[in-house]
């Protein structure tokens, strides 16, 4: 953390010895050397616990350790040596803890003893776990509707908490689940059922290594799912294409060096991941997509005409989905001038994509961030799924659509409940298996949660993990109607930033982490996890706790469930906490697809949920699979100002969403410092400004209210023309919230459009910034 502020290109390749290097300062920072390494050494084995860090499946869960470094990272971090105290909390007024950047909020260490806000003191105070229960409970009773309450979840939450969770809210009488996929995969969740009919990837593990070639959108696989890159390395070397497509050269996609393999580690070698990195623009994706299909095309009706093979599949076409037509009139219409334009790729790089995509039998197209973050997310996701269906390339073996996950169960916490739109017969289910009428309505998510509370219309808001006020956009009216709040309380393993921007009331609940020993009335307890690949297994920490207060999460719910519901309960939450099994016999009795959870989650490696487009089955209105247009090829049309650059938020590789582990983002070259924005020249000098100078990022806002960030540092860097990218979350203010995915939901996070202007103050202080004040 003594970085010394620099910029400097990064010329190694990713992972390898910078990796190592980089974990060994992490693990002596955080105290644990040896006990760090121990600890490492269970993640991802047999009996061991999941890592906490990214959705990306292990081998079956059953092979030696594969190091990672930011996965180690993420269990560094939990299983630090640093408490977060009483003693502490007594010390410091939650006003001073306000000036703090979250970088030193997260590195006080792991919270200890339950807490409650004292306005009297504007301290936080140690309280016991039944005067905490009996406060949510009070403030939960006396709301005249359950729907002026909501309840957050954050993906690291187990099935088991996030059952018992959504159990508990709908018993209570609300769907009000904003989740963390609202800012996430919503946009999957949402558009790919239309085409495809169920809201998930395709593809396992196994296909990596099938597959004649990979696609990669919008995602960072070497920072935010680095055991990614032992698969995409193994497809490379076996000669595979991979061909990036992202506004970033990011390392980890252009050359890796696997800490796995002795002999690149002993020669300094390294593997050339990418064979093709386009520079696609913020937002370019639907053209360069488009560009691709309509080569596609128009080379099948080529190759028909002269009886040659066709270019698509025809058998699968005609088999199986709808819409083509339509789509293929679309494609005829666009002109490569516009596709050009809008993607900042020229046609020849295009078609050459095409060309390798067209080559090979089983593509897989794996997407991310730079595909869901935006204002048409959902209809971005959809074109992928049409390129994928043009070719067959769903339910085929070695091929499929592959969104990659953020947090370690946020696609479980789904399968089991946590929606804000719940489907009517899992409604039944739930109430056949329980005996209580579950609310109908529908209910809040991100968005509509903040829209909500801005209104005045919640008084009470509860998060099971995360960090909300630091990952919501526009902090400047969001984080006001937060503290406009009764009651928020927060079930959190650290400090962050939403325990400082509080209701009235307000209170810090401490659980127990996955690296920890759960010991429930029945013995030591495991969880489940879903990873991106549905593929669902147990997870059991071995670290004693971090302290002795901790509760787990189900029975942090279950304590809040009883004080709320009393003697009104139908379910006995006091049973389903004292054994987990139980908790999964009624998830399964709710869900059939857990059909014999119990037995096959002890199976090594774990279970494969059902995947119906896998297998060729389309759950769709239309019954087949859908082809479905994306009208024009730009993400937003209205703003066309010649100023205005697309600003992408984006994540450094010293990072997990909110928590920062360093101030430094390596494989970018940038070092001690997150306060920057990165242009290329040509649209430095259209500004007269030059690398290292001060500007004031500021949105072009259509609602007449100013969003400006202060003071960041220039830095000119290869990147396309027309746009620029800053980090999240210091960039969040800049986010409107009216600039969402009308269909999904998902804030454009990664397409503001901003003007540049040059710094209004010579304030250096990052603290202040940071907290959003
Ligand atoms: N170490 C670590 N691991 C993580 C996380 C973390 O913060 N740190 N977060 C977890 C979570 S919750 C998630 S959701 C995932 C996030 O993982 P990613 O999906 O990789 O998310 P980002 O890093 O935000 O952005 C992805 C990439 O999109 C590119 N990009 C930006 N805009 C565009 C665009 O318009 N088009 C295209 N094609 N590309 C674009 C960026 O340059 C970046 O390389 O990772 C998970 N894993
Ligand atoms: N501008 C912009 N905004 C974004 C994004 C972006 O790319 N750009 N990305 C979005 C995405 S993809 C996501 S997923 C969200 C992330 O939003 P969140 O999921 O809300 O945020 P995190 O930073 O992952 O939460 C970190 C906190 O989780 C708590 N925690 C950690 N482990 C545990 C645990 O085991 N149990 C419990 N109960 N708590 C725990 C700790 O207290 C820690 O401080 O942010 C979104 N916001
Ligand atoms: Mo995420």
């Amino acid at each position: 953390m003594s970085e010394r502020k620099a910029i400097r290109p990064y010329h190694h390749p990713a992972g390898g010895w910078g990796a190592l290097k980089a974990l060994s300062t992490h693990l002596i920072e955080q105290g644990i050397p040896v006990k760090g390494a121990a600890t490492l050494g269970c993640m991802n084995q047999p009996e061991g616990f999941d890592c906490p860090g990214c959705a990306w499946p292990d081998p079956k869960h059953t092979s030696s350790f594969e190091f990672c470094e930011n996965g180690a990272k993420a269990v560094a971090w939990e299983a630090t040596a640093k408490r977060c105290t009483p003693e502490f909390f007594a010390a410091h007024t939650v006003t001073e803890l306000s000036g703090w950047s979250d970088y030193q909020l997260e590195m006080v260490g792991r919270l200890t003893h339950p807490m409650v806000y004292d306005a009297a003191t504007d301290r936080y105070l140690p309280v016991s776990w039944s005067k905490a229960f009996s406060i949510v409970g009070r403030h939960l009773k006396v709301l005249p509707d359950p729907n002026m309450a909501e309840f957050y979840t954050s993906g690291r939450t187990s099935n088991e908490a996030a059952f018992l969770y959504q159990l508990f809210v709908r018993e209570y009488g609300t769907n009000n689940f904003p989740d963390c996929s609202n800012m996430c995969h919503e946009a999957t969740s949402v558009g790919l059922p239309q085409s495809i009919g169920v809201g998930k990837g395709t593809v396992l593990l196994e296909d990596f290594d099938k597959a004649d070639c990979i696609f990669i959108f919008g995602q960072n696989p070497g920072t935010n799912s680095p055991r990614m890159m032992t698969n995409l390395r193994d497809a490379a070397r076996r000669g595979a294409p991979i061909i990036s497509f992202n506004p970033f050269r990011e390392r980890a996609l252009e050359r890796f060096q696997a800490p796995q393999s002795p002999v690149e580690m002993a020669t300094f070698g390294s593997t050339q991941i990418s064979s093709q990195l386009y520079q696609v623009r913020v937002g370019g994706d639907v053209a360069v997509i488009k560009g691709i299909m309509k080569v596609l095309v128009e080379r099948d009706a080529a190759a028909r005409a002269l009886e040659e093979p066709a270019v698509l599949d025809w058998d699968f076409i005609r088999g199986h989905t709808v819409g083509l037509e339509a789509l293929a009139e679309d494609l005829k219409a666009t002109q490569w001038r516009d596709i050009e334009q809008c993607s900042g790729l020229s046609r020849e790089d295009i078609e050459h994509a095409a060309h390798i995509y067209m080559r090979a039998e089983r593509a897989i197209i794996v997407y991310g961030m730079g595909i869901t973050q935006h204002r048409r997310g959902a209809q971005n996701v959809q074109q992928l799924a049409n390129l994928a269906l043009l070719r067959g390339h769903i339910g085929r073996e070695g091929a499929g659509i592959c969104p990659v996950r953020g947090h370690s169960n946020v696609q479980g916490d789904r399968t089991v409940g946590i929606t804000e739109t719940p489907a009517a017969d899992f409604l039944d289910r739930l109430e056949r298996r329980f005996g209580f009428k579950p609310p109908r309505a529908h209910g809040h998510n991100v968005v509509t949660a903040l829209e909500a509370m801005i209104r005045g219309e919640v008084r009470v808001f509860v998060a099971m993990g995360g960090n909300f006020a630091a990952a919501i956009p526009d902090w400047q009216r969001t984080r006001q109607a937060l503290r406009n709040l009764d009651l928020t309380v927060h079930v959190s393993t650290k400090l962050n930033r939403s325990h400082l921007i509080h209701g009235r009331d307000a209170l810090i609940l401490p659980c127990l982490g996955r690296t920890e020993v759960d010991v429930q009335a029945s013995g030591p307890q495991s969880i489940t996890v879903e990873d991106s690949m549905s593929m669902v297994h147990a997870s059991a920490g071995r670290n004693p706790p971090a302290s002795e207060h901790l509760l787990s999460e189900p029975a942090i719910v279950a304590g809040m469930a009883r004080a709320t519901l009393g003697q009104r309960s139908v379910v006995d939450w006091d049973e389903l906490v004292a054994d987990y099994d139980r908790i999964r016999d009624a998830i399964e009795d709710v869900f059939p697809i857990f059909q014999a959870y119990n037995a096959r989650v002890r199976a090594p490696g774990g279970f494969h949920l059902v995947s119906t487009a896998r297998e060729r089955i389309w759950a769709t209105a239309s019954g087949k699979a859908n082809f479905l247009v994306f009208d024009g090829l730009g993400e937003d049309r209205s703003d066309t100002h010649p100023e205005t650059l697309r600003l992408s938020t984006i994540r450094s590789h010293d990072q997990y969403n909110t928590t920062l582990y360093s101030l430094s983002d390596r494989y970018r070259g940038v070092y001690g410092q997150r306060d920057i924005v990165f242009l290329n020249q040509h649209e430095l000098e259209k500004r007269g400004l030059a690398d290292g100078d001060r500007v004031d990022l500021v949105t072009a806002s259509t609602d007449g209210l100013e969003r400006r960030v202060r003071n960041f540092r220039v830095v000119s860097y290869s990147f396309p023309d027309g746009c620029c990218a800053a980090y999240y979350p210091e960039a969040n203010p800049l986010v409107p919230l009216y600039a969402h995915d009308p269909v999904s939901f998902t804030p454009s996070s990664k397409g503001i459009p901003v003007r540049i202007e040059r710094a209004t103050a010579n304030d250096a202080s990052g603290d202040r910034r940071q907290s959003g004040e």
